[in-house]
C-alpha cells in the first residue's frame, strides 16, 4: 500500500483495488459469526490479514445480518475498541464498522482512521459530525433500514438509479454537516434493503456509482445472493464457503476499477486481482 501518513483515505495502487479484510468482533455474524469474538482472537485474525496484504483491516462489533438485534453502545464499544488499539500499529489502515457516533468517535481516538458507517449517516445525526471533527475517512452506504426488517424495503422503481440518487442525498448531507469532499467513499450497500436480483443489477452498473465521482467501495463477500454459486445440489453454501464465488465477484470488481473491496478472505482477493492485472498487461 502507497499512502501518505497525512492522507485523508489510502491511496489506490494504480493495477488493482484496495483490499479491505474484515474482522466482525460478533457472536452472531452470517459470514464467520462468533470465530473471532474474543479480542485476542480478533487481533489475531485482523494481523493475519495484514500479512497477507490488506490495505484496510475493517473492524466491527454489530452484525448487519437481516433479522440482527443490536448490542448496546457498551457492547459495541467493550467488542471494538480494544481490537482497533491491538490493530492501530499493524501496518494496515484501520477502520471501524459502525452506525453509532459514539463508537466511531472513540474508534478514531484509539487510532482508526476510517468511518465505515453501513447506514451513511442515516441511523445516528451525529455520525457526519464527527466524521467531519476528526476529518477521518468516512464510507457513507446505501441503507434504508435496520437489519430487524431491511428487506421488506427492497422495493425499487429502478434500483440503480434509486439506490444512486438516496446515496447522493446520504452523501449531500454528509457535506451539510461539514464533511470534506475528500474524505468520502460511497457504497452500493449490496444485501442492505436489495433483494439477490437488485444485487446483480447493481454489480452491472457499476459505472453509475463511479460516475458520482467518489471513490467506489463494494462488499459482496460471503453474502446471500452467492449462496448457491457453484452448489453441489443447489442447495445453500455455507457462509464460509462462498470464497469461490467472492472471488469470482472480485475480478468483476477488479475489471470495473473500483477503489475498494470488502473481503472476509484477502487470499483469494488478491489471486482475483492478479488475474486481472495479468490479463490488462498481457502483450503478445
Ligand atoms: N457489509 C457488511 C458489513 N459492513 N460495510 C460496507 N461498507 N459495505 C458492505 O457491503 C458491508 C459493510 C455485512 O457483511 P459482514 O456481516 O460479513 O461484515
Amino acid at each position: 500500500m502507497t499512502a501518505a501518513a497525512n492522507s485523508v483515505l489510502p491511496h489506490r495502487p494504480a493495477d488493482r483495488p484496495l483490499v479491505m479484510g474484515v474482522v466482525n468482533v460478533t457472536p452472531d455474524s452470517f459470514s464467520d459469526g462468533g470465530r473471532y469474538f474474543d479480542a485476542a482472537a480478533a487481533i489475531t485474525h485482523g494481523r493475519e490479514l495484514v500479512a497477507q496484504g490488506a490495505d484496510i483491516i475493517d473492524i466491527g462489533g454489530e452484525s448487519t445480518r437481516p433479522g440482527a438485534q443490536r448490542p448496546t453502545v457498551q457492547e459495541e464499544l467493550a467488542r471494538v475498541i480494544p481490537v482497533v488499539e491491538g490493530l492501530a500499529e499493524a501496518g494496515a489502515w484501520i477502520s471501524v464498522d459502525t452506525m453509532r457516533a459514539e463508537v466511531a468517535e472513540s474508534a478514531v481516538a484509539a487510532g482508526a482512521r476510517i468511518i465505515n458507517d453501513v447506514s451513511g449517516g442515516l441511523a445516528d445525526p451525529q455520525m457526519a459530525v464527527v466524521a467531519a471533527r476528526t476529518g477521518a475517512g468516512f464510507v457513507v452506504m446505501h441503507w434504508r433500514g435496520h437489519s430487524h426488517d431491511m428487506q421488506s424495503r427492497a422495493i425499487y422503481d429502478d434500483v440503480t438509479a434509486d439506490v444512486c440518487r438516496e446515496l447522493a442525498d446520504q452523501v449531500g448531507a454528509a457535506l451539510d454537516a461539514g464533511v470534506s469532499r475528500e474524505q468520502i467513499v460511497i457504497d452500493p450497500g449490496l444485501g442492505f434493503a436489495k433483494t439477490a436480483d437488485q444485487n446483480w443489477v447493481l454489480l452491472q452498473h457499476l459505472s453509475a456509482f463511479q460516475q458520482m465521482q467518489l471513490p467506489v467501495l463494494v462488499g459482496a463477500s460471503r453474502k446471500s445472493f452467492l449462496a448457491r454459486m457453484g452448489s453441489p445440489d443447489g442447495g445453500p453454501v455455507p457462509a464460509e464457503q462462498r470464497d469461490f464465488a467472492t472471488a469470482a465477484v472480485s475480478v468483476v470488481l477488479a475489471q470495473a476499477q473500483v477503489w475498494a473491496i470488502r473481503v472476509h478472505d484477502v487470499r483469494s482477493t488478491f489471486a482475483a486481482c492478479d488475474v486481472v492485472t495479468h490479463l490488462r498487461e498481457a502483450r503478445g
